[in-house]
């Protein structure tokens, strides 16, 4: 029977969300300690368990058919012009930058920097025309500026609380990332591609879902229309009458996340009440 073998990282920053994102498009995930291959044979897939470092020689080697992985990881790998991104994944999100003890300017030229990333750390300098020593250390790359081995440091970002804790400043972000769904540029087989695209419409449904509320209202008769043409909603709104109660309608409507604030404010000036939004889990177009 076809399989397709999905690499995930085992353990770390990118573990909760691949599998959390896996599970809610219907892979039965049992995971115990030391099991490094998990078979999903409902959906025809395999998980396998490793290192982020090592997913793209894993992809390289066939040995996984897709990976989820950190967009830097993927860039720094040797093996980048053989994969391609089939779609960014919208969690594990952070930026590669530049940072220095705080006060500095940034003069890079003929500087020093101190970084776990320099392939892209390299393409960013040659990019940029910019001549610079780059230090290869393999973590803990905070401590190069203070202990005297650079001038500046490159490295991943978040919330920016590890830079402060060690007295550094961001000052130039050279790669924004977060996790994607990758493969190897060249061809599945016809089985697994068919897996493959199975399991993308799932992932398009579950991660549409993410950035979708579900809004319900009451409002007066005459301002239906106007509220109903205001909804940015991905199918017409539904428009309910309301018992014992005939100069208002209940409307019902998808809206986008990042939109809710501004729309709730519309919809009461448009009259709209009692107001309530909640959470899709799937969103199938
Ligand atoms: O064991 P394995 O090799 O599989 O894992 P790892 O230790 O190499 O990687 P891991 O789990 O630390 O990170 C995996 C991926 O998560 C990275 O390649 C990024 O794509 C992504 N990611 C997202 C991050 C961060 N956010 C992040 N904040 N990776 C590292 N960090 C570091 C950051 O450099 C800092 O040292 O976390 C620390 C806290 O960040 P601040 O800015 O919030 O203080
Ligand atoms: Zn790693």
């Amino acid at each position: 029977m076809t399989k397709l073998k999905i690499a995930i990282q085992k353990k770390g920053r990118l573990n909760e969300g691949s599998v959390d994102l896996l599970k809610k498009c219907g892979l039965k995930i049992e995971k115990s300690r030391n099991k490094l291959i998990i078979p999903c044979p409902s959906e025809n897939i395999e998980l396998l368990l490793v290192r982020d470092d090592d997913i793209p020689l894993y992809l390289e080697n066939n040995i996984a058919d897709i990976a989820i992985l950190g967009l830097n990881e993927m860039k720094e790998s040797s093996f980048e012009a053989n994969m391609e991104v089939l779609r960014y994944l919208d969690f594990a999100k952070c930026r590669l930058s530049l940072a220095a003890i705080s006060g500095q300017d940034l003069k890079l030229e003929n500087s020093s920097i101190a970084t776990s990333y320099p392939k892209v750390l390299k393409e960013y300098l040659k990019s940029e025309k910019i001549n610079a020593n780059v230090i290869e250390i393999s973590g803990c790359v905070e401590i190069a500026p203070r202990v005297g081995i650079s001038d500046y440091i490159c490295d991943l970002v978040s919330t920016g609380a590890t830079l402060r804790a060690n007295g550094l400043e961001e000052m130039l972000s050279i790669l924004d990332s977060e996790a994607v769904l990758i493969k190897k540029t060249s061809p599945l087989a016809t089985g697994k591609q068919k897996i493959l695209e199975r399991l993308e419409a799932r992932i398009e449904s579950v991660l549409g879902a993410r950035n979708t509320k579900y809004i319900m209202m009451n409002a007066p008769i005459e301002s239906a229309n106007k509220i109903a043409s205001f909804l940015s909603s991905m199918e017409a709104p539904t428009i309910l009458p309301l018992l014992n109660d005939s100069e208002k309608v209940a409307i019902h409507a998808a809206t986008r996340e990042d939109k809710v604030w501004s729309t709730i404010e519309s919809l009461k000036e448009l009259g709209a009440s009692s107001i309530l939004i909640s959470s899709i889990e799937k969103v199938m177009v």
